[in-house]
């Protein structure tokens, strides 16, 4: 993984944040990027860590010029793109009664239009040089649904592996493998959450998905990782 380039979406807390660490560790260049300032806070603690070829970004994955920039200037410091994390994504649970077309339309900007820009933004590239990894965390509502006030992220959920699945079928001939990861419960800040909160001591942490992604990204370049699907042992859950 020795001085590998990644852009890692949503990196300002949670997951995204956990897998910049861990790429990090593992040699990787990164560019890391969120909507909000607190993308600056990880690019400090990464590089009070000593981790120093990190590139921070206030970028929203739902502006097409905002990712391309990203992209854009990846490629100029590092000269390359090898791994793409797709991680930013909202959640909101409410009953389809409740669901306003704003919290439709943004929650589906960024969690499928988001993965459908940066993944456009980087194929270039990747394909240039016949290698790349694309590696989205979708969740385990992209293959069975909820009860609980579910529609809206399940959906966005269900485009997001529709999509990845096609796009893996076309740039595979390119030497891109694409892959997804499915979790149930993290403890993050996901849908207004608390990172830490003890009632969500039993669910999957941080770091379990991390490594999991960790290990999708570098796996033998013959060997696609397609899908990961990770649950706390605590979680009740429809098995496919
Ligand atoms: O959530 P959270 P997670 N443009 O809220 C960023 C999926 N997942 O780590 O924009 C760019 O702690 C935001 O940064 P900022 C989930 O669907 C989770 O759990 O600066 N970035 C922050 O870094 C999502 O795809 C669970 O505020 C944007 C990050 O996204 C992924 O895991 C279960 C952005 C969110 O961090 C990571 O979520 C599951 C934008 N427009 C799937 N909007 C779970 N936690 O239980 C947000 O199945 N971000």
């Amino acid at each position: 993984m020795n001085e590998q380039v990644a852009i890692i979406t949503g990196a300002s807390r949670g997951i995204g944040k956990e897998v910049a660490f861990q790429f990090a560790k593992a040699g990787l260049k990164l560019s890391i990027l969120g909507s909000s300032d607190e993308i600056y806070q990880t690019k400090a603690e990464l590089e009070k860590e000593g981790y120093q070829d990190v590139l921070a970004f206030t970028a929203d994955v739902t502006d097409e010029n905002d990712i391309d920039h990203v992209v854009e200037a990846t490629k100029n410091a590092y000269k390359k793109v090898d791994i793409l994390i797709n991680n930013a994504g909202l959640g909101a649970f409410k009953p389809v009664g409740d669901v306003t077309v704003e919290e439709w339309k943004k929650t589906f900007e960024v969690n499928v239009q988001g993965v459908f820009l940066a993944s456009k933004a980087v194929l270039p590239i990747m394909k240039k040089q016949k290698s790349g990894t694309i590696v989205t965390v979708a969740s385990d509502v992209s293959r069975y649904t909820i009860p609980e006030g579910g529609s809206l992220y399940t959906s966005t959920k269900y485009a997001v592996q529709g999509f990845m699945g096609s796009l893996a079928q076309e740039v595979r001939k390119d030497g891109i493998r694409v892959g997804t990861i499915n979790p149930g419960m993290v403890d993050t800040y996901f849908a207004n959450g608390t990172q830490g909160d003890p009632e969500k001591k039993d669910w999957l942490k941080v770091e379990d998905i991390a490594d999991a992604i960790l290990y999708m990204a570098k796996a033998p370049k013959h060997m696609v990782i397609d899908e990961m699907h990770l649950h706390p042992l605590i979680q009740d859950y429809p098995r496919m």
